[in-house]
């Protein structure tokens, strides 16, 4: 074992507690603060229950007041705003998706963005019925890129990616209704339904719900991630360093945050110009260091092994460390308060979205003609920044971890087929992972996916999962920031599969992977999915009668609602750390714990206490495996 420990909790909030100091002597607000002035929270929030649909009220449920001005009840209520938080999530994750198709349509030999991965374009084109046969890659990916737009607004049928999914799931959500027609359609009918005077139904706002959500995962989302591993290439294993001891004293730091890669892509190309790297040295700097946080982070890992610097809530660390150049954002996920902070530092914050438009930054318009011109110019940005640093300010805590990233569907394919003696399939079956759960060696698999959310102290609920899953021998795969909270702690390093059972340990040994598979970003959660769907296809099963579960531990986003709507329409019991604002109404409560489970053979639980949301996803593991008789 070397001499391999985990990093703990505590470590992470000592190395925080220090940089808050830091922040305290140049006027810097944090989240910590901001938490404390926002507690405690509005009750008629936290329950759903406030309508602020239309301008009669707002409106407020209560034992007195048990409707609102129009007559809508809590059910109604809180099941239009889940609704509207859904939709809201899924129009983000598919806007995300959208522009990655528009980068296809620029793709060109000699362009800013090139085919990195034609193997796996001429796979999408034949999926979808397009004729490959004597077209140039490139001509094919125009044509590819055209096709995914117009399943945004397609007038007739439903998406193209649904026919991935085995034939019994396809059935359930054709007979249940929750089908998604085109992308931008569920989230418009989303706000038709909630818009006053339509349905106040809690059972018709779920199932809505539910359509919503299925058109970011089976939608939107997969858009992204299969095209975006079409033009950045789809991730296999790589080596990487994560958490905040990442940065480097002598170099310029550019910390790339975000979802986007087409952003982080280019940053990442334009940190290795030679011109760059010589004007690094003539400000005195060693070079130029690229470190990630949140998803972008996650997109540039697991394609390039950048380093991890952080997920959600360290974003603000890694300005306050005083030695960050330049943090530069594209969309999703973004503290605004980036923009008075780096002002406390010599940081320059780059806003590049119209989308993501804030204060107290600079803005560098990015798109996909310009992406290259401006990527050299916010390099340059950061590194002509680096005289600018105030040795006094800089204190990067000395922690990081190894880790091992890159665990696409296809990655996590090819290295399981290592385990068992009886399949060597290079075909790409799932058959070695089925085997390995059958015998009991891997008693299920769990996927732990989202955000953190100040509600839970960050990171410790998705650390200690992790650590009681692959304990009892569920293997874990994951995404968004949940991934980092891993790398960061040590469980993405190798050397982990000593804190694994006895059968997990094993197949870490025989397949040289860690005991949690870092799968990608926020929208990567679609590779899940597809993992899910190999798996039953392969097995013979359905989805929802596999040993799976699917946990959000912290989560806090409307895109992880939209990704909980789909994951669990997917079939896979889904377990949430966090309550959903909905309390309010036990319609609502009951038909996203239960009621649901009759169309899509799968359903929420929700436990704020981490211990028993673990005791639950083993038993419903267990429960799987008993049903099965294995
Ligand atoms: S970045 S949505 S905090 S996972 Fe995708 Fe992390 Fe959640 Fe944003």
């Amino acid at each position: 074992m070397g001499d391999f420990r985990l990093t703990t909790i505590e470590e992470f909030e000592a190395a925080t507690d220090r940089l808050i100091e830091t922040g305290k002597k140049v006027g810097a607000d944090s989240w910590q603060l901001r938490v404390k002035n926002q507690t405690p929270h509005c009750k008629f929030g936290e329950q759903g229950i406030c309508c602020r649909i239309c301008s009669m009220g707002p409106c407020r449920i209560t034992p007195k007041a048990p409707r609102g001005i129009c007559g809508c009840d809590a059910h109604g209520i809180a099941g239009r705003n889940f609704l509207r938080f859904t939709a809201g999530g899924a129009a983000t994750h598919s806007d995300h998706g959208r522009e990655i198709c528009h980068t296809l349509h620029t793709v060109a030999p000699d362009g800013n963005y090139k085919v990195k991965d034609p193997e796996k374009l001429l796979c999408i084109a034949k999926e979808w019925g397009v004729e490959t046969e004597g077209k140039d890659i490139y001509d094919l990916a125009h044509e590819m890129s055209e096709l995914a737009l117009l399943e945004y607004g397609k007038p007739y049928g439903v998406q193209r990616w649904l026919k991935r999914a085995p034939e019994h799931t396809q059935k359930l959500w054709r007979d249940a209704e929750i089908e998604p027609r085109a992308i931008d359609r569920e989230v418009s009918t989303a706000m038709h339904m909630t818009h006053m005077g339509n349905s106040c139904k809690a059972e018709a706002l779920v199932r809505q719900s539910l359509r919503s959500g299925m058109s970011d995962g089976w939608g939107g989302s997969m858009c992204g991630t299969e095209f975006s591993d079409v033009m950045f290439g789809t991730p296999k294993p790589v080596d990487t360093e994560a958490n905040l001891g990442v940065m480097k004293e002598d170099m310029v730091n550019i910390i790339v945050h975000g979802h986007d890669p087409s952003l982080s892509e280019m940053i990442c190309d334009y940190s290795e110009d030679p011109e760059m790297l010589e004007l690094a040295k003539s400000v005195g700097a060693k070079g130029i260091n690229v470190a990630g946080v949140c998803c972008t982070s996650n997109e540039v890992a697991m394609r390039r092994g950048i380093p991890m610097a952080g997920n959600f809530l360290q974003q603000e660390n890694v300005v306050l460390t005083g030695a960050c150049e330049a943090i530069v954002v594209d969309v999703q996920c973004i503290f605004p308060a980036l923009g008075p902070l780096s002002k406390c530092f010599h940081t320059k914050f780059i806003t590049t979205s119209p989308i993501a438009q804030m204060p107290d930054s600079d803005f560098i318009r990015f798109d996909s003609k310009n992406a290259g011109e401006n990527a050299k110019k916010i390099v340059r940005a950061a590194v002509e920044n680096f005289v600018n640093r105030k040795p006094e300010l800089v204190y990067i805590p000395q922690m990081k971890q190894k880790a091992t990233v890159g665990y696409s569907t296809e990655a996590i394919v090819k290295v399981l087929d290592g385990v068992t003696n009886s399949y060597v399939d290079v075909t790409g079956t799932t058959k070695p992972l089925i085997e390995c759960i059958t015998s009991g060696v891997l008693r299920g698999a769990a996927a732990l996916v989202g955000c953190n959310n100040p509600r839970v102290r960050a990171d410790q609920a998705h650390i200690e999962l992790m650590k009681k899953l692959i304990a009892n021998d569920v293997i874990v795969i994951l995404s968004g920031c949940s991934a980092q909270a891993a790398a960061r702690a040590g469980l993405m390093d190798k050397e982990a599969k000593n804190l694994c059972g006895a059968g997990l340990k094993r197949v870490c040994e025989l397949a040289d992977i860690p005991p949690v598979l870092h799968m990608g970003s926020c929208v990567d959660i679609s590779r899940m999915v597809v993992l899910a769907s190999k798996l039953a296809k392969d097995s013979g099963l359905n989805i929802s009668q596999l040993p799976l579960v699917g946990c959000a531990p912290e989560w806090m986003s409307e895109k992880a609602v939209s990704i909980g709507n789909y994951v669990v329409a997917t079939g896979i019991d889904t377990f949430l750390g966090v309550e959903p604002q909905v309390s309010g109404s036990d319609q609502m409560v009951w038909w996203l714990t239960e009621g649901i489970r009759d169309w899509v053979e799968a359903a929420y639980t929700i436990e704020t206490n981490i211990e028993k949301l673990g005791d639950a996803m083993l038993a419903r593991i267990e429960e799987k495996r008993a049903a099965l008789g294995i």
